[in-house]
């Protein structure tokens, strides 16, 4: 087993707020892996604040790539959350191929809730299924399935209804898929797909929002993954962690629109 691994992560970098980087470095970070971050986009805070500012780091990440190269670096994993300009699909696809890096997980950050997130457009969610048929794993919430699949957004599908679709979704590309925020008989879970076998994980239902759980659940699957699970084995311990990280942040009373505060949950990992 591989004990020095590292993912690059191409996502956004938040100074308030916990998503994105914030969540991805400190968990990946807690299975022992090294992070080596590349910020899309650089905000003041999350976009379900009431207002937020955003630059675009698009053209400094083509200089860092370039520079990467030179160093040799290699990664173990890819991991790809929130875009900006459409050039960031472009650029992900040549950093797989130029670093040969054996796996790559999309999480196709674009809503929740039954609503895309404020500045998501339709070109953001073309991109992101462009960016598919480059992944090997895609881990969208039921609203970000929808979208996917251009269905309409304000109804969350059945757990019958996702596995229906499931394969429309494998024909953008990825193989394996897990969908988050499912919901059947009171409970709350994610539904895993491996190569069409079809497993649910599925826990209480906390009935509060708080924005990055999906960040959180993401950046725990592909560390079990990576330290050896299978898709399921780590489906469900990702799971569990969310179940149990979100219930101690009902039961302590933590801040639900900053974000989920990750740094106190990592020993539940
Ligand atoms: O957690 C998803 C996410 C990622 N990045 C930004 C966000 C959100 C959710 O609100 O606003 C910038």
């Amino acid at each position: 087993m591989n004990n020095d691994l590292n993912v690059i992560v191409l996502n956004d970098m938040c100074s308030y707020g916990k998503v994105s980087l914030t969540i991805n470095i400190p968990v990946l970070s807690a299975f022992s892996i090294k992070v080596s971050p590349l910020p899309t986009v650089l905000l003041s805070n999350h976009t379900q604040y009431s207002s937020f500012c955003a630059f675009d780091l698009t053209d400094y990440l083509f200089k860092i790539v370039e520079e990467l190269k030179l160093r040799e670096a290699k990664f173990d994993a890819f991991y790809i959350g929130w875009l900006g300009h459409e050039k960031q699909v472009d650029l992900a696809v040549s950093i797989i191929k130029d670093f040969n890096i054996p796996l790559t997980m999309v999480d196709p950050i674009l809503g929740d809730n039954e609503h895309l997130y404020t500045p998501i457009t339709d070109k953001n969610v073309e991109n992101m299924i462009r960016l598919l048929k480059h992944a090997d794993i895609v881990i969208p919430n039921t609203t970000e399935f929808n979208a996917l699949l251009s269905k309409p957004l304000d109804k969350k599908p059945s757990l019958d209804e996702i596995k229906n679709n499931i394969k429309e979704l494998e024909a953008l590309g990825p193989k394996k898929i897990v969908v988050t925020s499912i919901e059947a008989d009171g409970k709350v879970g994610s539904l895993c797909s491996d190569n069409g076998k079809m497993s649910e994980y599925l826990q209480p239902k906390v009935p509060i929002h708080i924005p990055g759980t999906g960040d959180a659940f993401g950046s725990a699957l592909l560390g079990y993954m990576l330290k050896g699970d299978s898709l399921e084995e780590a489906t469900n311990k990702a799971t569990c962690f969310m179940y149990k990280s979100v219930k101690a942040a009902k039961d302590e009373n933590d801040d639900r629109i900053f974000g989920i505060a990750i740094e106190k949950r990592l020993s539940l990992l």
